[in-house]
């Protein structure tokens, strides 16, 4: 049956794709599920919060609720057969928390939604309800529909970014709740608008918390990220691509692969690896191999080893894909027919023997580019050049730093950003995060006075090193308004992480961002309307009038 889905920047003619495949690869019955799977966590956290107002915590049920939301982001799992069971494991936590709660006396709403108590016989009794349920996220009136999608596209990217974090041993319960109460609030129809207006400004300072509560876990385990220079050429030896952002699963890798004659390589949004000062250490951590996400399907074919996901983006591969038997998948993501890693049992690594294995019997990469690109501008190392910068800005050396963060697409119309940053006049500074970066990050920008005019802070979530830059840059120049600064915004956007990204720049109160290619489908032109009049949004036209506009 055909779906609904119009949660990212590619939604089939700019408003939603339907029929039986989504424009990403994803299949009508893997939406459904999905859509089934969110609706059914509203129930499961209802009861989950009232329990925990009674002091009964069931942290497997957090775990729970993070993993799925992750697992339903754009590109990540497309694997059909995991839903039903994650389905089930969802009724199951619902049953045995709502008796719990009741054992303690706990009394519940009356007229819960039937979703609340809803018990499937049979899996095509999963799949009917999933196919019953519409793509759209359920409201009133278009508007709160609006805004409930930007709160749940919001935790979705929310819960990404924390599974990342409590890989690494960084829990926060709050944020964990939160996305709870927002799974719980999609049904609350007595909400005002304003009170859905609230939610979404709230999701955006969680936002900030969770990228906070990362760059902290990333920094305390893996040192704060330098300047680096990173190898975009290939060695000898044979080797493993890993893609994604989960540094856990790297580490794992790492430390598995040393000694074996297997190299590793990065690939999208992996790259920013290379910068923590905790991962120089192996030696056969050679490079970066290729670029965006999109370009996955040319570059897995020559890079000639085993390829591992730790998060999205994924591409189906195609019928003739030589690297079909090469993908292994881990955490969040999935695709039939591709092995998946377990998860790590506490206290030890994850298992990738098998992709180790494999390795050793391949051909070691075929070279596509040779070089180097840097980065490695995270807050803490622009910090340490903090006078350099100053003294370039009040010299007049540097007029403008320009903000161009967030996710790169397949979309032809994404040449813009690379002719956009092509035409930025020689005084400005391009800061960037996520992999938009690759748009720009090989061609030659030259540097001002030592500081390069491309400055990578790292992975999308650490555009809150990007945040943190503005912010201080703020206190440094005395200013009352971070919007005082000279720095335009001009992001890129794909999937629900960068919907995060964004709330979290709404919160800290940044005005007039550009957001691009286009504007998310799922705002409706009420809620686009208060996001101008509040924040100035808009979005892009041509590089020439932007640039006359931005650089004014
Ligand atoms: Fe990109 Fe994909 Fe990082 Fe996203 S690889 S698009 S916003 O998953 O997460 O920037
Ligand atoms: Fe379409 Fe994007 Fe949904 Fe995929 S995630 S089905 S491309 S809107």
């Amino acid at each position: 049956m055909s779906m609904f889905c119009y949660q990212c920047q590619e939604a089939s003619k700019g408003i939603a794709c339907t029929g039986l495949m989504g424009v990403c690869g994803v299949t009508a019955d893997t939406v459904h599920l999905q859509d089934l799977l969110i609706h059914l966590m509203k129930g499961l956290s209802y009861y989950n919060l009232k329990a925990n107002d009674v002091g009964i915590e069931n942290q497997e049920i957090d775990k729970l609720v993070l993993n799925n939301l992750f697992a339903t982001i754009t590109n990540a799992n497309f694997d059909v057969t995991v839903f039903t069971p994650r389905i089930k494991k969802v009724i199951e936590w619902r049953e045995k928390v709502k008796k719990q709660a009741l054992e303690k006396g706990v009394k519940f709403d009356a007229n819960l939604p039937k979703s609340y108590s809803w018990i499937p016989k049979t899996d095509s009794e999963i799949m009917e309800f999933g196919e019953s349920i519409d793509g759209r996220v359920d409201a009133p009136n278009e508007d709160v529909r609006s805004l409930r999608a930007l709160a749940l596209y919001g935790i979705k990217g929310i819960a990404a970014y924390a599974e990342h974090a409590i890989n690494l041993g960084s829990i926060s319960n709050d944020i964990n709740k939160y996305c709870q109460k927002v799974l719980v609030k999609m049904n609350d129809d007595s909400m005002t608008l304003q009170q859905n207006i609230e939610m979404v400004m709230e999701t955006g300072k969680i936002g900030v918390e969770v990228m906070a509560l990362l760059d902290g876990a990333h920094t305390g385990r893996y040192g704060n990220p330098e300047i680096t220079k990173v190898n975009i050429g290939v060695g000898t030896k044979p080797g493993i691509l890993i893609s994604g952002h989960d540094l856990r699963d790297l580490e794992d890798l790492l430390e598995q692969t040393k000694g074996t004659g297997v190299d590793v390589y990065t690939h999208s949004e992996m790259l920013p690896a290379h910068y923590y000062p905790f991962f120089k250490k192996y030696e056969n951590f050679v490079g970066n191999y290729g670029n965006a996400w999109h370009k996955q399907k040319e570059e897995f074919e020559t890079f000639n080893g085993p390829i591992l996901f730790t998060t999205n983006c994924l591409v189906p591969p195609s019928k003739t894909s030589k690297y079909m038997d090469k993908v292994f998948t881990t955490g969040a993501v999935g695709f039939e027919g591709f092995k998946h890693i377990q998860e790590r049992e506490d206290g030890k690594g994850k298992d990738f023997s098998e992709i180790i294995a494999l390795a050793k019997t391949c051909k070691s990469p075929t070279e596509i580019e040779k070089g180097e690109i840097v980065g490695g501008f995270a807050h803490n190392q622009v910090m340490l050049l903090a006078d350099k910068v100053i003294e370039a800005v009040k010299s007049g050396a540097v007029k403008k730093f320009v903000v161009m963060a967030g996710c790169d697409g397949r979309m032809k119309d994404r040449n813009y950003y690379t002719d956009f940053a092509k035409a930025l006049p020689q005084d400005s500074i391009i800061l960037t995060a996520g992999c938009a970066k690759y748009r720009y990050n090989k061609l030659e920008l030259g540097d001002i006075g030592g500081i390069p005019r491309v400055l990578d802070a790292g992975q999308c979530n650490d555009s809150y090193s990007l945040a943190v830059i503005a912010l201080k840059l703020k206190e440094v120049f005395g200013l009352d308004d971070i919007n005082k600064l000279p720095i335009v915004y001009n992001i890129a956007w794909y999937e629900q992480k960068a919907v995060i990204v964004l709330l979290a720049l709404l919160y800290l109160g940044v005005k007039n961002i550009h957001l691009g290619p286009t504007l998310p489908a799922f705002l409706s032109p009420n809620v686009v309307k208060v996001l101008v009049e509040n924040f100035g949004i808009g979005g892009i036209s041509t590089v020439e009038q932007d640039m006359e506009m931005m650089m004014a």
